[in-house]
């Protein structure tokens, strides 16, 4: 396989699954601090200019990260990623589906880039003041689960925890503080061997 990843970037938490995967796969640095997404080669394999991206072993590309967390899930069930049948996936989905689309791209995307969606020095503040009230709010939410258990969905890690780790990785680039609770869901995270390897 191959990840188009940018170091800073969500792309780190797909970086994780597959180091908790344990299956081979080569990582393809796209900098998008630099713009590397929009370069014409990047966007003829990926036209969405995103990161991540997976090529999967029959060539073809995967975008998303809740469908890319999902798809290796379920590709490689031993490595237990995804509680099994359809009330655990479906919990999981939920989780990802909140940490992604609302925490991410609506809370952490204001809040870090503003000026992407105004032009107004005061409307970016205010709409920067919006996304890091709601990434306050989803971290409040996420420390009350992990104050009843080691990860996301109970005892075990899943894609769900690949998620959080990204966006409460970001909390500094935004402006939070974190909890004693999410501080030391962090530590635990970054304790696993996986993890290590993915920040290496
Ligand atoms: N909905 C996408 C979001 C991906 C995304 O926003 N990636 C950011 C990096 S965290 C990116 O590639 N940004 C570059 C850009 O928007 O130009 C997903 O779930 O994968």
């Amino acid at each position: 396989m191959e990840l188009f990843h940018s170091p800073g970037s969500c792309s780190i938490g797909i970086r994780v699954l597959l180091e908790e995967i344990g299956a081979p796969y080569d990582l393809r640095i796209i900098d998008v601090k630099s713009g590397a997404q929009r370069r014409p080669e990047y966007l003829a394999l990926n036209p969405k200019g995103k990161v991540p991206a997976l090529r999967r072993p029959d060539g073809s590309l995967l975008t998303e990260f809740p469908a890319i967390a999902l798809w290796l899930a379920r590709a490689y069930p031993a490595a237990g990623l995804v509680p099994e049948g359809l009330e655990g996936e479906t919990r999981a989905l939920e989780l990802i589906e909140y940490i992604v689309a609302s925490l991410h791209m609506r809370g952490a995307t204001f809040a870090l880039v503003p000026q992407k969606f105004c032009a107004d020095p005061a409307a970016q503040a205010e709409l920067a003041a919006h996304g890091r009230a709601v990434v306050q709010a989803g971290f409040a939410t996420l420390a009350e689960r992990l104050a009843q258990a080691d990860y996301l969905l109970g005892a075990r890690f899943s894609v769900v925890d690949a998620a959080a780790f990204y966006l409460i990785g970001w909390h500094g680039r935004v402006g939070l503080d974190l909890d004693p609770v999410l501080a030391a869901y962090m530590a635990r995270l970054k304790a696993r061997p996986a993890v290590q390897r993915a920040m290496a």
